[in-house]
């Protein structure tokens, strides 16, 4: 449907496989999507691409699907099982990039490194004073991870070099992750209410959808950062706004939003709130990384062999996991 960063489907063309995309990069529209996925035996999707039940009646040859993305949450599972398509996603490769852009959040929104760069850009900056941009200290504070798989657990790791406390809350206990991190499980009601930094890295699923709710705001710290680089439905974004206009949280640092590319109302004005365009697994190594294995999932179908990331058709969609 887009066109691919390197390699781009050299992998495929260079394994045989016919190649059909959409001329132009950009989103498919639903209509282009069916007709580009019915005579497809395989499709190689994106975020934005819905993959349902009525996509799998349009797509009778369809075997795979693989989404260049290590959240799934665009896949209707249960329909690709009653139709018999494979479904595959980006696992491990993306993983410490992601864990990189958190702490870029992180940073960005407690030291104030966007509303610097504006000022300094603006001609505006008089010079160096006592009082400016004061932000909050990282190092030494709590970090509290919502969501501890493979992003969750490698945004851990790299708060010990900041000296960080670190607590986090899953569905379950994770105690390999515990033996990795030194993260400590929490109730997510403690997380909420012991974080400075509160990262989220969990997929979404029914029971994560608006985690971070009104409510949810209201137990936070008021000088807490909050971090998503999960998925933009995990945060109520128009309780959000409230909350850091009211100054109930200190700032936020945002790689994904609710309604993508939309912004809630009043969101883009919020300088307490650093915003970046789901960036998350963008670098060229990453997404070549992604782009790979994503068309080596295809192949591997195709030719009759199992795929090598295979999602769990039981398992939850996300991210992170
Ligand atoms: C992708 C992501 O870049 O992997 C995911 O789930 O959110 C990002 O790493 C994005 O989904 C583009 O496909």
């Amino acid at each position: 449907m887009r066109h691919l960063p390197d390699p781009g489907v050299r992998p495929l063309t260079d394994a045989g496989v016919e190649v059909v995309h959409q001329a132009e990069d950009r989103p498919a529209s639903r209509e282009e999507l069916l007709e580009l996925a019915s005579g497809a035996q395989g499709l190689l999707t994106f975020l934005s691409d819905r993959v349902d039940g009525e996509l799998f009646e349009a797509a009778p040859s369809l075997r795979v699907v693989s989404n260049l993305a290590v959240g799934y949450d665009n896949v209707d599972l249960e329909a690709a099982a009653r139709h018999g398509v494979i479904v595959t996603n980006t696992p491990g490769v993306l993983t410490e990039t992601t864990a990189d852009m958190a702490w870029a959040l992180m940073l960005g929104a407690a030291r104030r490194v966007i509303e610097g760069d504006r000022w300094v850009r603006s001609g505006e900056w008089p010079g160096w004073g006592p009082s400016q941009l004061l932000g909050r200290t990282v190092h030494g504070r709590t970090l509290g991870i919502f969501g501890m798989g493979s992003i969750g657990r490698a945004v851990a790791r790299r708060a010990s070099g900041f000296g960080m406390d670190v607590l986090y809350h899953n569905r379950r206990r994770d105690l390999v992750g515990e033996a990795a991190t030194c993260a400590r499980y929490v109730s997510f009601g403690e997380l909420l209410e012991q974080s400075d930094f509160l990262c989220l890295t969990a997929p979404l699923t029914d029971e994560t959808h608006h985690a971070i709710d009104a409510d949810a705001l209201a137990q936070m710290r008021p000088d807490a950062v909050l971090v998503n680089v999960g998925r933009g439905p995990l945060i109520d974004e128009a309780a959000l706004v409230h909350a850091l206009a009211d100054r109930r949280i200190a700032a936020a640092g945002l790689d994904v939003f609710e309604r993508e590319p939309e912004l809630a109302d009043g969101l883009a004005g919020l300088e307490n709130a650093v915003l970046v365009p789901h960036l998350g697994s963008a670098t060229h190594q990453t997404r070549a990384d992604m782009v790979r294995l994503c068309c080596d999932n295809l192949i591997a179908v195709l030719r009759g062999r199992d795929p090598l990331t295979p999602v769990d058709p039981t398992g939850p969609a996300g991210r992170a996991m």
